[in-house]
């Protein structure tokens, strides 16, 4: 038997799913909007309702009787009316709609409810939530799974975790060893649609029949398969974690373990806590009360960032970037920009819509995989049709070097968010000692790069050390072709927007 931890999780939790689309935000405007709504009232409230669930998610959750300013809940006849409304706006919108939750207030004796529109997606597709089930060895991770997927109770004695095992070996020790699938699909209407034919499931079945699937990844509890399950973790991509958690064992084990992991992740994380059944109540109200401090804890009050694709992060340099913004990411090894819409944008783990000068902040990025990003790259606005360069000059000053510099000379230069080996091809002496200063012209060995003129850079090998100032870039010469324009290193513009980047976390695309 489980029991679901109400205290969320993560103090966002619901701004998270808001973000991804699942929550309700038309309610929250007027408590009293779905009530008795005019004509021009409905169709706004059934267009606000089909934004929100055309974008992706086929589904949305409409929260009766909460209000922004306002006292929360309604009367049972403006409850009763609500509930029609958004009936009917979903027969408008060609979706079901099914109550999830109705609550009366102890305080005011007030209704307010939760009601779920889905939309069953076109062509027998159906939307996907993967969720990693993690927690300590013997928590019931399976069994619950199996309950779940299958329908049929536990008995305790590892009943309903038999149909989940893969290896015979799981079955004869009832540990998880490897990454478990089992699927839960729910119809348009909410309903389970699992239906196991002599404890068989029918995937194929499930998913036909299915407008929402919940994948589960059965991970391992105990140690010994911890690098399976930070596998299970990192390589399947989770929308969630499930924490579960057995009263009577407590907070033991691998359970921290794993939900640090989660957090790393940035994978938002329940908890359940099972076993309720056969634990005495001192401690279940012990266990409680721990987990409740744990998810309290500084740890793990932070923020997931939802669904975000590739993360980077950076300093504004000049300008505003603000969500939705298209930059131009580059250079790729080719010298080339692409166009790269910012998904979101966070300062310190937090949301903001916009970033200006010299903050930093993180960007999550869309259609870009990580591996295609690399430090040293840019975000800089099409304004300035930014170029690569392979080659630049730059005043330098020796500080130090043993002996002397002369061309074909190697060292490591770093000019702002770069940082590679650069040959010199050309000086304006012929050898260079400590203290001298020349002209000298480099050439990056591996990737051309975007280099404002009157950058400082630093030039270092051993014990030599050089500092010096960008003061021609020449353009790398396919960026030449496609941008006559700037053949002659264009000096940046006022509105610059530069950042400098290195590949954060990549959660999940
Ligand atoms: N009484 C009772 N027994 C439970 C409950 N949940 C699970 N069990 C039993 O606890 C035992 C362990 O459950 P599993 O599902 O194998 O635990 P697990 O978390 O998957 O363990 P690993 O895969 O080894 O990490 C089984 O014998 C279950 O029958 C519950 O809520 N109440
Ligand atoms: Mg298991």
């Amino acid at each position: 038997m489980a029991h679901l931890v109400d205290e969320p999780m993560i103090a966002n939790d619901a701004q998270s799913a808001a973000s991804s689309g699942q929550f309700d935000g038309v309610s929250l405007s007027r408590k009293l909007a779905y009530v008795s709504p005019s004509h021009t009232e409905f169709e706004q409230l059934c267009v606000n309702l089909s934004k929100r669930m055309g974008q992706g998610v086929q589904e949305a959750i409409v929260e009766l009787g909460s209000g922004e300013a306002e006292e929360p809940g309604l009367t049972a006849d403006e409850m009763s009316a609500s509930v029609a409304t958004v009936q009917s706006m979903a027969v408008q919108l060609g979706a079901d709609c099914s109550v999830l939750q109705r609550q009366q207030l102890p305080a005011s004796g007030l209704h307010t409810a939760k009601l779920l529109i889905r939309r069953k997606p076109a062509n027998g597709d159906f939307m996907e939530v993967r969720v990693a089930v993690v927690g300590n060895v013997d928590a019931g991770k399976s069994t619950l799974l199996g309950v779940l997927t299958h329908g049929e109770l536990d008995n305790g004695r590892g009943f309903a975790r038999q149909k989940l095992f893969r290896h015979k070996h799981e079955a004869e020790s009832g540990r998880t060893s490897s990454v478990g699938n089992d699927i839960l699909g729910f119809n348009s209407k909410g309903e389970v649609v699992n239906a196991p034919t002599h404890g068989q499931l029918d995937w194929q079945r499930v998913c036909e029949r299915s407008a929402k699937v919940v994948t589960f990844i059965d991970l391992a509890g105990h140690e010994r398969y911890l690098k399976t399950t930070v596998f299970g973790m990192t390589g399947h991509s989770p929308d969630f974690a499930m924490l579960m958690i057995g009263s009577n064992a407590g907070v033991i084990g691998m359970t921290k373990e794993h939900l640090g992991l989660a957090l790393a992740l940035n994978v938002p994380v329940f908890v359940v806590v099972t076993k309720i059944d056969m634990c005495p109540p001192n401690v279940l109200d012990e266990t409680l009360r721990l987990l409740q401090k744990i998810l309290r804890s500084s740890g793990c009050r932070k923020i997931p960032v939802m669904g975000v694709g590739t993360v980077v992060s950076g300093t504004c340099n000049k300008g505003i970037i603000r969500v939705n913004d298209v930059l131009l990411l580059g250079p790729d090894p080719l010298g080339k920009f692409q166009s790269i819409p910012i998904k979101s944008i966070h300062r310190k783990r937090l949301p903001v819509m916009e970033v200006v000068g010299s903050q930093t902040a993180s960007f999550s990025l869309k259609k870009i995989k990580r591996s295609q990003i690399r430090k040293g790259m840019v975000l800089v606005s099409p304004l300035l049709e930014p170029t690569a360069c392979w080659e630049f000059e730059a005043d330098v000053l020796i500080l130090h070097h043993p002996t002397t510099i002369s061309v074909r000379y190697q060292a490591m230069v770093h000019v702002g968010p770069i940082r590679q080996t650069a040959t010199i091809v050309q000086m304006s002496k012929e050898h260079l000692r400590t203290g001298d200063k020349a002209s000298v012209r480099f050439r990056f060995i591996k990737n051309p790069e975007y280099i404002k003129i009157g950058t400082r850079l630093v030039f270092r090998e051993g014990k030599t050390k050089a500092v010096g100032t960008v003061t021609v870039a020449h353009p790398h010469s396919s960026c030449v072709a496609q941008n006559p324009r700037q053949r002659n290193g264009k000096k940046p513009s006022p509105f610059q927007q530069q950042h400098h980047h290195s590949a954060a976390s990549a959660a999940k695309a």
